[in-house]
């Protein structure tokens, strides 16, 4: 009986080693997960001439901890192949007002300037996540507080109901040049930001498509404007997956166009990132299937992966599969 006993558990034990890659059997399959010496969570694409930058947060989650995020990373690729790595643009620490939480972030380009918009837990006096806005003349940072305060508190959506409402901004700059902002976490909100890109100009509107739970992205592509988000829909699935809703301006309507992308392996949440580069459109996302050492992937470490995105004649996106080879099975 006791014999028996330990050999079934040496069964899960190798089986449960045989799940998850280690890094060196990654580099053998293909392109994902991009960074795998570190986890990485909640990819930011941004494209500058001949080099796409990746910002990310970094999930250093111990044992069973939830979410240990501190600060924010960038890398660059002028091939989607090779990676470099310019270590951390920002801490949470580098806004005084906040108390913790590096949660998903995006940085866009305007005015020469590099403006990081990111999820971060208010202190006492805003209780709740917040958004934060940062700055930097490089998209390598380091990125400082631009305003010395939130840019969205929680109590600025009181219709909502709980209190990590305000998190996973996206920013988008429409053809005539106003800049907007959306994010959210079950709602999902819209607001103009003023031409400072530190200050909302104007009304905070709700936008929320069906099963938003969080991570929305806007992009354009032609005349579309395109919302992709992590989707739940709570009677049927376990963990995220990534739907997306079309429109023919950034005021809507919204036309729901269903699942993108199922779950990220192993993973409850996932995130999306949307970006052209040299012609060709990508989604980067995060799994949890990546293993460093004894430490296996998990909620708080979590992998970026990257995948290429086509659309269909009518401009919808065709569903993607996730895959370890990503970029290089193209
Ligand atoms: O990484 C922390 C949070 O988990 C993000 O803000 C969400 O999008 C989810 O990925």
């Amino acid at each position: 009986m006791r014999t028996a006993r330990i050999v079934a558990s040496a069964a899960i034990a190798l089986a449960a080693t045989a799940a998850f890659a280690t890094a060196a059997e990654r580099a053998r399959t293909g392109s994902n997960p991009i960074v795998r010496d570190v986890f990485t969570a909640d990819p930011a694409p941004l494209v500058v001439g001949d080099t796409l930058y990746l910002y990310v947060g970094h999930d250093e989650a111990q044992r069973d901890e939830m979410f240990t995020m501190r600060e924010w990373l960038v890398y660059s690729t002028r091939d989607m192949r090779h990676w470099t790595a310019h270590g951390p643009v920002m801490n949470v620490a580098g806004f005084a007002w906040a108390r913790k939480d590096a949660w998903a972030s995006q940085v866009i380009r305007k005015n020469g300037r590099y403006w990081f918009y990111a999820a971060v837990e208010h202190d006492g006096t805003h209780p709740g996540k917040a958004i934060a806005v940062a700055v930097s003349d490089r998209p390598t940072g380091p990125f400082v507080d631009a305003r010395g305060s939130a840019l969205i508190t929680n109590q600025m959506t009181p219709k909502g109901t709980h209190s990590w409402e305000d998190i996973d901004p996206t920013v988008f700059t429409d053809d005539d040049g106003t800049t907007w902002i959306a994010w959210g976490n079950r709602q999902c909100y819209i607001a103009k930001l003023k031409p400072d890109m530190i200050g909302l100009d104007g009304p905070i509107t709700e936008i929320t498509p069906p099963f938003f739970e969080e991570g929305p992205w806007l992009h354009k592509r032609s005349r579309t404007y395109y919302l992709t988000y992590a989707s739940l829909d709570r009677s049927t699935q376990r963990d995220e997956h990534i739907s997306y809703a079309t429109a023919p301006s950034i005021g809507g309507p919204w036309t729901p166009r269903g699942l993108l992308t199922g779950s990220g392996k192993y993973s409850f949440t996932i995130h999306p990132g949307i970006a052209e580069f040299r012609g060709k459109w990508y989604l980067f996302v995060h799994n949890a299937d990546l293993a460093i050492g004894d430490q296996r992937g998990a909620i708080g470490r979590r992998a970026v992966t990257v995948h290429p995105l086509t659309y269909a004649r009518d401009g919808t996106m065709r569903p993607v599969v996730q895959t370890d080879a990503g970029v290089t099975a193209r």
